[in-house]
């Protein structure tokens, strides 16, 4: 009877530990992550390009990492997370500098992501109108287990 009850005790606590868990998740779906996008722009490009880039500076003050994965905007039909790599073929031309997609760009706890040219960037694809310069672009950021971020950039040449 006492091994009964001592059990029924440890199932409750399982679930109670359960229901915090999804109470915690809750909230982190429904709350955009406290971040800040410093010196935020997208690139301008002439209007047969259809790719350009975000850059800027994410700031986590947070003490959990952040996982950038993608973002949605009217002006591109996607978005992707980015990164550039150096491959050294010992071309007398130099290495090869190439853009990899990758799953997950990280804003570490307390330190911040540089979205950079010749860096980590999130590209928009497919543009769906014509560029200019001061035009402020409004995008949702997606982060793993978190709600989108809206953030502001204007175009400038860069
Ligand atoms: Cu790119």
């Amino acid at each position: 009877m006492r091994h009964r009850r001592t059990t029924a005790a440890a199932r409750g606590l399982v679930w109670l530990a359960a229901l915090t868990a999804l109470m915690a998740l809750t909230a982190a779906l429904a709350a955009p992550p406290p971040l800040h996008l410093e010196d935020a722009c997208v690139r301008w490009i002439p209007a047969p390009v259809p790719n350009t880039s975000l850059y800027g500076a994410l700031v986590n003050p947070t003490d959990q990492d952040l996982h950038l994965v993608g973002a949605t905007t009217s002006m591109a039909t996607s978005c992707m997370p980015m990164t550039t790599r150096k491959q050294d073929t010992g071309s007398p031309s130099g290495p090869i500098v190439s853009m990899v997609p990758v799953d997950a760009l990280t804003v570490p706890a307390h330190g911040r992501l540089k979205l950079e040219p010749g860096g980590d960037h999130l590209m928009l694809m497919g543009l769906t109108a014509p560029l200019s310069e001061g035009t402020v672009i409004e995008l949702s950021l997606r982060f793993e287990g978190a709600a989108p971020l809206t953030v502001r950039a204007p175009v400038l040449r860069k």
